[in-house]
């Protein structure tokens, strides 16, 4: 994998659409706070995160950012940071407190995310919204197990999605239905780390079972995904006529060892584990790629022929999450039983101990531009469906140390050159034909990042958690930002 040149570099000058979006993304339960003001219900995050030992630094999201109290002075923020868009999620909880089909609106809940969008459209700020990003309703998790069952999930994500269509999608042309539905799966249902919390891993005393739950959700996500859509395109997209898909997440895997075919093997199979176990069904064949059916039998559900015709092209768009690379190596071992990864290890470095890329602050993530680019190749050859980049960032070593008072600005360089390498892939994909709509950097101010609490900064901007307005400082690298793709947008 070779790094490409650099966003800021002279041939990348005006490659990128003039309609091309850039800007910054968040989720509700990462920001907004307010977690029971006006009538909002409890997600299943809510509850979790109130179960000591699941956050590392035992903190609720109960306040997060404030953004639910801040959303003005926040689009003012966005302005000043010049961007084109902004992505965000609606909570479920707050617009149906209990989530099902027969249960009360919330109208203050709905009138919260309606002044958001008049507030950025007034400031020439598109918005892209979410319908799902993790935070279902905890009623929906109590009365049936939530998305466990599909039969009874499905009609309360139907009823859902049509009551934010009707509301807001007068102005909201970007709809996305479901964010990552693998990392909700996996973390929620295999690992155990995000909520709900089901496990069946061993020394853990969860709920669950990691062998099947994981594929049994993610084939909800995926059938309730194309029935929101078969609803948007049928009931609002003719007089609305806005796009809607749905946003998967993906790293890069590359062989470790690259003149071993059973390693270039298990790297294409581990790319077909993570993101085409989604992206088929949607974009691709209308079923699961073979080499998972073959590893995992009958503990992967099956397509019904009436599910494989509404989910296949059940995208306008392919939303594409993607944070970094890692190497892969084959196992000679039969895979376990709780494994879904396709029977593969991960390595920080390769065979010849060349380091995946350079560290972050979060274990996972390493800086990789070429890893990014290799897999923005991989995405469009296998799909051919235009990309909207709807996540990538980082967080960098030592902001949690950063002094607001120092009276300097954050120089947040190891975020300013993850930008230079990653929007320099976007470019250079762009520059050999392949088809990218937007970037949104992840994101918009350091947020409550799930399990980690407050621990993991990816904002633009430093929050000062302390503070009761939870004031927020721009990062150099959200300026920088603004100037690349001034360079980058055709005018
Ligand atoms: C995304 N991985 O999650 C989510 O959409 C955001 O809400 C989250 O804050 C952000 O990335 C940063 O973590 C991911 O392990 C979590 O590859 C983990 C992975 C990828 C994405």
């Amino acid at each position: 994998m070779k790094d490409p040149p650099i966003a800021s570099s002279p041939e990348n000058a005006s490659v990128l659409r003039p309609d091309f979006f850039w800007g910054f993304a968040t989720a509700a339960a990462q920001v907004e706070g307010a977690w029971d003001a006006d009538g909002k219900g409890h997600s299943i995050w809510d509850n979790f995160s109130r179960i000591p030992g699941k956050i590392i630094d035992g903190s609720t999201n109960a306040d997060a950012t404030r953004a639910y109290d801040l959303y003005k002075e926040d689009v003012q923020l966005l302005k000043k940071l010049r961007v084109n868009s902004y992505r965000f999620s609606l909570a479920w909880s707050r617009i149906i407190p209990l989530g099902g089909k027969d249960d009360p609106v919330n109208d203050a809940g709905l009138q919260y995310y309606s002044n958001l969008v008049d507030e950025l459209l007034a400031n020439n700020i598109t918005p892209f919204v979410t319908l799902f990003h993790w935070d279902t309703p905890q009623a929906l998790e109590d009365r049936y197990g939530g998305m466990l069952d599909q039969a009874r999930y499905t009609p309360d994500f139907e009823r859902y999605a049509r009551v934010c269509f009707a509301a807001l999608g007068d102005r909201v042309k970007h709809w996305i239905t479901y964010n990552e539905p693998g990392v909700y799966t996996l973390a929620g249902y295999a690992a155990g780390v995000h909520a709900p919390g089901r496990s069946s891993l061993p020394g853990r005393n969860d709920p669950g079972d990691s062998s099947t739950e994981p594929f049994i959700v993610a084939h909800t996500e995926l059938v309730s995904h194309a029935h929101a859509v078969k609803i948007y395109r049928e009931e609002f997209k003719p007089k609305q006529k806005g796009v809607i898909g749905i946003t998967l997440h993906g790293n890069y895997s590359a062989p470790w060892d690259e003149n071993d075919p059973k390693d270039v093997e298990a790297a294409e199979r581990a790319l077909q584990f993570e993101i085409a176990w989604f992206a088929d069904p949607v974009y691709g064949s209308g079923d699961y790629p073979p080499c998972m059916r073959k590893q995992l039998g009958d503990r992967l559900p099956y397509f019904t022929d009436e599910e494989k015709a509404l989910v296949k092209g059940s995208s306008d768009f392919y939303g594409m999450n993607s944070y970094t690379t890692f190497y892969v190596r084959h196992r000679d071992e039969a895979a376990d039983i709780n494994d879904h990864k396709g029977n593969i290890t991960s390595h920080d470095t390769n065979k010849a101990g060349i380091s995946r890329g350079a560290e972050s602050a979060t274990p996972w993530l390493r800086s990789n531009p070429g890893g990014f680019l290799a897999l923005l190749h991989w995405i469009w050859n296998r799909y051919r469906t235009p990309i909207y980049i709807t996540e990538n960032g980082t967080t960098a070593k030592g902001e949690d140390d950063w002094d607001p008072s120092s009276g300097f600005w954050l120089d947040d360089t190891f975020r300013q050159d993850f930008f230079e390498g990653y929007v320099g892939a976007v470019a250079d994909a762009v520059r050999s034909g392949v088809d990218i709509r937007s970037y949104f950097a992840w994101t918009f101010t350091d947020n409550w990042e799930w399990a980690a609490g407050f621990t993991d900064r990816f904002g633009g901007s430093w929050v000062d958690y302390n503070s009761p307005e939870k004031t927020r400082y721009p990062k150099k690298s959200a300026f920088e930002l603004g100037r690349i793709f001034d360079h980058l947008i055709e005018k």
